[in-house]
């Protein structure tokens, strides 16, 4: 059966930095980044300025500082960033209740059924873009189609300000034409396996087998094979489902010794109880994520048949994780520990897992 679906995807455009650009106006033209100061700062976004420098989300901002030495750091400003997000969400409750938040700027909606009962799902999309712009002198992107995949690709599409419609019947000419690297859970390693199977946009994605895909990327070559013939029956999830729940700590030194690193993992597994219990989340994947004096990520995870809430399970199965990582000529910067997979009955079972798995919580307080 056809997917019939009308799904938006709203996306604020370089949303730290341009509330702060709005409300310094003096500083428009300059690149501005917003992130953390000092040696151990990290950049959370940059506007359009700074990004033709090289800087960008995550990079740190000694880095960002020497690619661009005129760059206005700027720091962040939580509270007006949530209030923001409330007010854009505000807006969009007017349109559907099916409201599905994936961070402070961005949402999908399922406006298949809506309130004021407007036919085309690309001028709901126009009039929230208005309505966002009038309320919050912000601009978003939207991107509108039949199913996630396809409206957060089109968001991304014509950033900033940007407003484009994938129509089912265009997807695959869509699909082909688009670069790997834009495929949504396509990072920069991604990115590079599959430019080395000479994979480098859809069309050639759909060329490989799906056995094929699952053998170089495990089981997101599920995922990927869908992706390339435009299958994504993930519904938008409105209640607010948390897929994770975790915390982390950049270190005030990079640590190489065991019994230094045992107590971070002990602290952190005493602050992700606490979360956990908060939020009352049921996960039974513990996830360790470790990054590198290198800037190196790797991530762990183990998988268990019941829950894992409480640091009594929790601190075993950090410490087995840890374990099976080589860190004695490798000093750790970060240290980080989540919860996520808490089941969710009404996503198909195939793609539960993956679900869970793209969710990335940059706000994890
Ligand atoms: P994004 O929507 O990924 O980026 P953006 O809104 O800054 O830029 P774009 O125009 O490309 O959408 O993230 C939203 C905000 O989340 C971003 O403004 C800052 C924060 N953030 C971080 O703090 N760290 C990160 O690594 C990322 C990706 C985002
Ligand atoms: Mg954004």
């Amino acid at each position: 059966m056809p997917d019939e679906r009308k799904i938006i995807h709203i996306d604020m455009d370089m949303f730290f930095a341009a509330v702060e650009l709005r409300d310094n106006p003096q500083l428009q033209g300059q690149p501005v980044a917003v992130g953390g100061k000092g040696d151990r700062g990290v950049i959370s976004t940059a506007n359009y300025e700074a990004r033709r420098w090289g800087v960008h989300s995550a990079l740190s901002t000694r880095r960002a500082l020497e690619l661009c030495p005129q760059l206005v750091l700027l720091e962040p400003h939580f509270e007006k960033y949530k209030a923001v997000s409330q007010q854009i969400r505000h807006i969009m409750f007017q349109y559907t209740d099916l409201v599905e938040p994936l961070s402070l700027d961005e949402a999908f909606l399922d406006v298949t059924q809506n309130k004021p009962g407007i036919e085309l799902a690309v001028d709901i999309a126009r009039e929230i873009k208005q309505k966002i712009l009038a309320e919050t002198g912000l601009t978003a992107s939207a991107g509108v189609s039949y199913c996630k995949f396809l409206a957060k690709v089109g968001s991304d599409y014509r950033k900033p300000d940007g407003l484009c419609v994938i129509h089912p019947s265009r997807a695959l000419q869509f699909i082909d034409a688009l670069r790997i690297e834009q495929f949504w859970g396509v990072g920069q390693r991604t990115a590079q396996h599959m430019h080395r199977l000479g994979i480098f946009n859809g069309q050639q994605l759909r060329q490989f087998s799906r056995e094929g895909l699952v053998r170089e990327f495990g089981k997101i070559g599920y995922m990927f094979y869908d992706f390339a013939r435009g299958i994504d029956p993930r519904p938008v999830v409105t209640e607010h489902i948390r897929k994770s729940v975790g915390c982390e700590r950049t270190l005030e030194h990079d640590i190489d010794q065991q019994a230094n690193v045992i107590i971070e993992l002990y602290n952190l597994v005493l602050e992700l109880e606490k979360r956990i219990q908060k939020a009352q989340f049921r996960g039974q994947t513990l996830t360790l994520k470790v990054k590198f004096h290198d800037f190196r990520n790797i991530t762990r995870s183990i998988t268990r048949p019941n829950p894992i809430t409480e640091k009594d399970d929790i601190l075993p199965l950090a410490k087995q994780l840890i374990e099976g990582v080589e860190y004695e000529n490798d000093p750790i910067r970060l240290l980080g520990l989540s919860v996520s997979n808490e089941a969710a009955e009404e996503i198909p079972q195939r793609w539960r897992q993956l679900y869970f798995d793209f969710y990335t919580d940059y706000f994890s307080e």
